[in-house]
């Protein structure tokens, strides 16, 4: 191996997805969000609410504007939307010390005894990437809604995490068919602030640089079944990890019934599994911790194929990419 990065031609030769090299290679994404992007769906609870479009528009646009570096936009969140907040908050609440893992909880109080969190104020994404800055490096961006898999794996590489600010519609505050700012705070935020839970979200990015399609679908099939919806033993019990769990009511109760299978992680396993995007899942997989599915999923993406290899340098926040011929 010569260790001499690959220029562009060599990588066009190779035909190497683009991937983002460094931090501010992320601002491309700004106008590729799918589906809700701009118009809401059919069937979104707030497609026929013309007051509660507006308001999404102001909210995005604030998004749209956003480029690295720059102040993380703050949004004065409306009555309405704290209640929805507060409703979906204090619920959940009430079920996390029977089915939350260890680490998210202690990382809830934490951001409880800061303020962060509180039933009465949605947060600001400002403060919260302030957070878990100190505790991981991970930083919180704006989006505008749904990316495609290869952007949004690419960005946890940096340590950037893509939270949208808007809320879900407040005629149903405990059902949002797409991630809004309650999923994305009281879901992935506390995770996000664990550092053995941070490193597996960076190692599933770092997997998907430059990774073909079919590697793509693979890794969001492992980030579907840990990041979302992992779930791992604790003291002989089992217990959450994944945000979609922990940010939905119904699921997160309905996981632990005996209706889903439940079968060990495995990697090579997990993906290839298909799952449903907006029913409750037939399946979860269970992990001895989320350490122990960080070292078996760096094992795993040892067996993907790339003509290069990847080293993250925090310094400066860039991608090296060396030749492994
Ligand atoms: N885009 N904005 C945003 N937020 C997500 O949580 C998200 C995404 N795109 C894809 C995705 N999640 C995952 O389900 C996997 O496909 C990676
Ligand atoms: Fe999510």
């Amino acid at each position: 191996s010569s260790l001499e990065g690959l220029n562009d031609t060599e990588f066009a030769a190779e035909k190497v997805p683009w991937f983002p090299r460094k931090i501010s290679d992320l601002d491309t994404f700004i106008n590729k969000v799918l589906e809700f992007g701009k118009e809401l769906s059919s069937d979104h609870p707030g497609a026929q609410d013309p007051v509660y479009r507006q308001r999404r528009q102001e909210i995005v646009e604030k998004a749209r504007m956003y480029r690295t570096g720059q102040p993380l936009p703050r949004i004065e969140y409306t009555e309405k939307e704290k209640n929805t907040w507060k409703y979906l908050y204090t619920r959940l609440h009430d079920l996390y010390p029977k089915y939350a893992c260890h680490n998210y909880r202690q990382m809830f109080d934490l951001l409880e005894q800061k303020s962060i969190f509180t039933p009465d104020e949605i947060p600001q994404i400002e403060d919260i990437s302030n957070f878990l800055k100190e505790r991981t490096g991970f930083t919180l961006r704006p989006v505008m809604g749904q990316l495609s898999s290869r952007d949004f794996l690419s960005s946890l590489a940096f340590r950037v995490f893509h939270s949208t600010q808007y809320v879900r519609h407040h005629s149903d505050p405990l059902y949002t068919p797409e991630p809004d700012c309650c999923h994305e705070f009281l879901g992935h935020v506390p995770m996000l602030a664990d550092p053995c839970f941070a490193e597996l979200a960076q190692e599933i990015g770092l997997a998907s640089l430059g990774a073909s399609d079919e590697d793509i679908k693979r890794l969001a099939a492992i980030f579907w079944y840990t990041v979302e919806f992992g779930i791992c033993r604790e003291n002989g019990d089992i217990r959450v990890y994944g945000a979609a769990l922990l940010s939905s009511y119904g699921e997160l109760e309905y996981a632990f019934t005996k209706i889903p299978e439940k079968r060990s992680f495995e990697p090579s396993e997990v993906a290839n599994q298909t799952y449903p995007l907006t029913e409750y899942q037939p399946i979860y997989f269970i992990t001895n911790s989320f350490c122990d599915a960080t070292s078996k999923l760096r094992d795993f993406s040892m067996t993907i194929e790339r003509p290069f290899q990847i080293r993250y340098d925090p310094y400066t926040q860039t991608v090296q990419v060396f030749d492994s011929k």
